[in-house]
C-alpha cells in the first residue's frame, strides 16, 4: 500500500525543504507521513538557501547508505551536496530534484552556463544512475531565462519550476506509477572547478558587448562574491553586474 512506503529526503536546500513540507501537509494530506527529512553531512556551510534545515539530522550517504537502504523504499535528492553511491542508486529508486533542465548543463549551476552558452534551463525529476544529473527522465520544466536575470532571478525561476514538478508528480512517484523517456543526448556535466575557473576574469579575453553582459551576470548573484580579475597590485577585485528593467520600453 501507499501510505506504507518510507521516502526519505535529503536536502541542502532550506527554501526547498520549507516549500516541499509545505506541499505534502497541505496538498498530499495521505502519503506526508511517510516522508522523512536529513540533511547531508555537507550541509553545516552558511549559504544563501541553508537557513531552514539546521534542526534536520544529518546523513552522510557515502558511508551510512547500507542502512539508508535497509531502512528507506525511495531516496529522494532535494539538492543534496553528496553523491550518492553506486550501490545505493542501484539497490533503490532514487530520484534527483535537479534545477537544470537535463541533459542540458548537467552539474552544478545550470543556469550560470545556460546563460553564459544561451542554451536551455529548467527543473528536472530523474531516476539517478552511477553518474551525476543522469538517469532516466519522469519530468521536466523549461524557463525562460529573460534578458535582465542575472544567475539569481534565473536560479529562483528555476526552484519555482521544480516545485511544480514536484507537486505534479510526487504521488506518481511514490505509488510507482510514472513512465519515463531517456535524455535525448548525454548533453554536458560542468564541475565545480568549470564553475571556479569561470569566476576568474582575463582582461585581455576579447568578447562582444553581449557576451561580456551575460558572462557576468551569470555570475551575478545576490550577495555572492563570484567573478573577478587581479589587478597590477596583485589585488582581488570582485565584479557584479546590476540590471534594471525599465518601467518604459
Ligand atoms: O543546491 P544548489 O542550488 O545546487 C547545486 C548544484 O547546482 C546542483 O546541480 C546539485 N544537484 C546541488 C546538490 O547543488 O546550490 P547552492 O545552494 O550552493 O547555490 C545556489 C545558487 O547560488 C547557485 O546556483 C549559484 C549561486 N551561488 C552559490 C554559491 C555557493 C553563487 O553564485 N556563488 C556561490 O559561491
Amino acid at each position: 500500500m501507499v501510505q506504507q512506503k518510507k521516502i526519505l529526503v535529503i536536502t541542502d536546500n532550506g527554501l526547498l525543504y520549507n516549500e516541499v513540507k509545505h506541499i505534502l501537509d497541505a496538498e498530499f494530506k495521505e502519503i506526508a507521513p511517510c516522508f522523512t527529512f536529513k540533511r547531508s553531512k555537507n550541509s553545516s556551510k552558511k549559504r544563501l538557501y541553508t537557513a531552514g534545515i539546521e534542526h534536520l539530522e544529518e546523513v552522510n550517504i557515502k558511508e551510512d547508505y547500507a542502512s539508508v537502504i535497509h531502512d528507506f523504499d525511495i531516496i529522494i535528492s532535494l539538492h543534496c551536496k553528496q553523491i550518492f553511491p553506486s550501490e545505493l542508486v542501484n539497490k533503490k529508486l532514487c530520484i534527483n530534484i535537479h534545477p537544470g533542465y537535463n541533459p542540458y548543463n548537467r552539474g552544478w549551476y545550470p543556469q550560470v552556463f545556460a546563460i553564459i552558452g544561451g542554451n536551455r534551463l529548467g527543473a528536472t525529476i530523474h531516476i539517478m544512475d552511477e553518474q551525476v544529473d543522469h538517469g532516466a527522465i519522469i519530468a521536466r520544466k523549461e524557463v525562460t531565462i529573460k534578458s535582465y536575470y542575472t544567475s539569481k532571478e534565473a536560479y529562483e525561476e528555476v526552484l519555482k519550476a521544480e516545485m511544480d514538478l514536484f507537486r505534479e508528480n510526487i504521488a506518481q512517484i511514490v505509488s510507482g506509477n510514472f513512465s519515463i523517456s531517456n535524455p535525448e543526448t548525454e548533453g554536458e556535466y560542468h564541475s565545480i572547478d568549470d564553475y571556479n575557473r569561470l569566476c576568474q576574469l582575463n582582461p585581455d579575453e576579447k568578447l562582444t558587448m553581449g557576451e561580456a553582459i551575460d558572462k557576468l551576470r551569470a555570475l551575478s548573484h545576490g550577495e555572492y562574491k563570484n567573478a573577478y580579475f587581479i589587478d597590477k597590485d596583485g589585488n582581488k577585485i570582485y565584479v557584479k553586474l546590476e540590471l534594471t528593467k525599465s518601467e518604459t520600453k
